[in-house]
């Protein structure tokens, strides 16, 4: 699968951002649509060490059971050891060339914020970037200034051609904003982890998003 292709509907999320078992959501989301999956544990609570590779593996396997390409956020030995199709960073987690040396040809993904890091980014050997927050968003405490979807358009009118998530924030009402900023798709924790029917957002998503191309 391309990457651009994969990032249309990105659902990111670990234990601590679910109401109920993370299996289960995952499950459901699976069936309303989503192309891709991060697995993301963190904040207060999140699993540690057997437990952590136990979901890791669990969640690995729904989705290649359906073609969704797993990726692993920071954690690059866990991705190497559950064989993860790739990692997904920030700009603390260390330098960008050393985990592309460690992953090989794994996907990489970073989170930039402006032109800058996006640049540096491209430069370093991503196959994707993630840019938020787009909006604002109660998921992630130290996020930094929203800048809503206009970033992505100044990193694509500075040349940068690499494909693009939007992330922060980001519901079935406001992705089209994204979307017409020159991203590839949209990556949501709460919208689909905490919503009441994870199938049901996820599908939602997706019919939104066909009728977004038609448009962009
Ligand atoms: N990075 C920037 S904002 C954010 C992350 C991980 C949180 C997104 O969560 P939500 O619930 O989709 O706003
Ligand atoms: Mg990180």
């Amino acid at each position: 699968m391309n990457v651009n292709e994969a990032l249309k509907l990105y659902l990111v999320m670990g234990s601590t951002n679910c109401p109920r078992p993370a299996t289960d959501i995952v499950k459901e989301a699976i069936e309303g649509g989503i192309t891709l999956f991060q697995y993301r544990e963190k904040g207060e609570g999140c699993l540690k060490g057997d437990a952590r590779h136990a979901l890791a593996t669990d969640l690995m396997n729904l989705c290649h059971g359906a073609g969704i390409p797993f990726i692993v956020n920071d954690d690059v030995q866990l991705a190497l050891d559950v064989d993860a199709d790739g990692v997904h960073i920030g700009q603390d987690d260390g330098s960008i060339e050393e985990v592309r040396r460690r992953i090989g040809s794994k996907w990489l993904g970073v989170s930039t914020h402006n032109v800058e890091e996006a640049r540096l980014a491209v430069q370093a050997g991503a196959d994707y970037i993630g840019v938020g927050p787009m909006f604002m968003t109660k998921t992630k405490a130290d996020i930094q200034e929203v800048q809503g979807p206009s970033v992505i358009r100044m990193i694509r009118d500075y040349g940068i051609d690499i494909p693009i998530v939007g992330i922060g924030g980001i519901d079935v009402s406001n992705m089209h904003e994204v979307m017409v900023a020159g991203a590839d798709g949209v990556a949501v924790i709460s919208a689909i982890s905490q919503a009441e029917n994870p199938r049901a957002s996820a599908h939602a998503f997706k019919t939104r998003l066909r009728s977004s191309k038609q448009t962009c």
